[in-house]
């Protein structure tokens, strides 16, 4: 074991392995609790470094899978190389178990194909509650926090995956997001949205966000798209357009109209993952835009207890939708 360490994030593994109960949880933690460290601590030159050697194509599919995790985005250029560097391609079969409920965190996982379903276990009962289709990433609670695997992730075809080690995840993950906390942690308990959550959850609300930076006039929402992330405006100001038919006789005339416009600490992109349709509007930069992203997994596991409050605000969508278009129309349906 290197020096320095010593256990930390204890209020973060009290709370995640109250959601994740497993049988023999204590006996299999024991090994991996000891390991915790500071991630504040400036130990990163005493580590081995983990390097996979890689063909270009490799390089070239890990990159590619990589560009979008929310996880590696206030990472420094320095340390994602490294984090590349250490990355290992897994090849999947179809029905494969990449990760079992209870077991100890091994490695984090990116995907560069595939389908997978996100299996969860509670009173004996297994259910099936989300999936990712061909890009996403998954495993990394079990490293942040020390706790068991919160669920397990099975593959639904064949497909590939990239590995990070344990031990790189903390040393530059983990660290990275001890100063992601302290950059965030004042907005994030500014935000009424998130007031229904507990303290604890905020901050792990902080260690799963990452920044997302838009120029002027940049897209960062298209209305009938797929919907992976939700989104929090940090800085600069979103405008938010829909577009409708113009009369029911011509289908093909859409007009595009501003509807809303957002600033600092208001959030969009909700409205998808909590219908689970295709986005309603679309979403572009004025001037240069600064937001914070979270995936749809993280959304469901964390914004439960904030649904009250964005349900409330989509029936007032709903009010202004007649206001603006003088109809009814159904908002979840971007077709229409
Ligand atoms: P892990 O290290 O605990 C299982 O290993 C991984 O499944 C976990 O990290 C996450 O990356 C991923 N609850 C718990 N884990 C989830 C969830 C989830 N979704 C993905 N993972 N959800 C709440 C279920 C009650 C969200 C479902 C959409
Ligand atoms: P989304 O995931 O559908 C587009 O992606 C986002 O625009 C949407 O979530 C909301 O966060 C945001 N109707 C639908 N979406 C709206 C509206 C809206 N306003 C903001 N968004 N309105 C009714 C339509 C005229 C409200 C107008 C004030």
């Amino acid at each position: 074991m290197t020096k320095g360490r010593h256990v930390t994030l204890q209020k973060e593994e009290g709370h995640a392995a109250r959601e994740a109960p497993v049988i023999n949880r204590f006996s299999r933690r024991a090994s991996v609790c000891a390991e915790s460290y500071n991630p504040d601590e400036e130990d990163d030159d005493t580590e081995t470094r983990v390097i996979h050697p890689k063909t270009d194509d490799q390089r070239n599919r890990l990159q590619e899978a990589c560009k979008d995790i929310l996880l590696f985005k206030n990472v420094d250029q320095e340390q994602m190389s490294q984090v590349l560097d250490a990355m290992f391609e897994k090849l999947v079969k179809c029905g494969e178990h990449l990760i079992d409920q209870g077991d100890d965190g091994d490695n984090f996982y990116v995907i560069d194909r595939g389908t997978y379903d996100i299996c969860v276990k509670s009173d004996g009962v297994g259910r099936c509650v989300g999936a990712y289709d061909n890009h996403g990433s998954f495993g990394e609670l079990a490293l942040m926090y020390n706790t068991p695997r919160a669920a397990t992730i099975i593959a639904t075809s064949v497909g590939a995956i990239w590995g990070l080690d344990r031990a790189t995840f903390r040393r530059i993950i983990v660290r990275n997001n001890a100063r992601k906390r302290r950059m965030y942690e004042n907005f994030i308990e500014s935000l009424p949205f998130l007031k229904s959550l507990e303290f604890s959850e905020r901050l792990k609300v902080v260690d799963v966000i990452g920044t997302k930076i838009y120029g002027d006039g940049e897209q960062i929402i298209a209305q009938g798209d797929g919907a992976e992330s939700f989104f929090i405006v940090e800085s600069g100001e979103v405008r938010i357009t829909m577009k409708r038919k113009q009369s029911k006789s011509d289908a093909e005339v859409k007009e595009a109209v501003e509807i809303a416009r957002y600033s600092r600490g208001q959030y969009f992109g909700e409205l998808a993952l909590v219908t689970n349709k295709p986005r309603a509007a679309s979403a572009y930069a004025v001037g240069n835009v600064k937001c914070l992203a979270m995936d749809v997994q993280a959304f469901e596991r964390l914004l439960g207890p904030c649904m009250e409050i964005m349900k409330r605000n989509i029936a007032n969508y709903e009010e202004q939708l007649v206001a603006l278009f003088g109809t009814n129309m159904d908002i979840t349906d971007p077709s229409a």
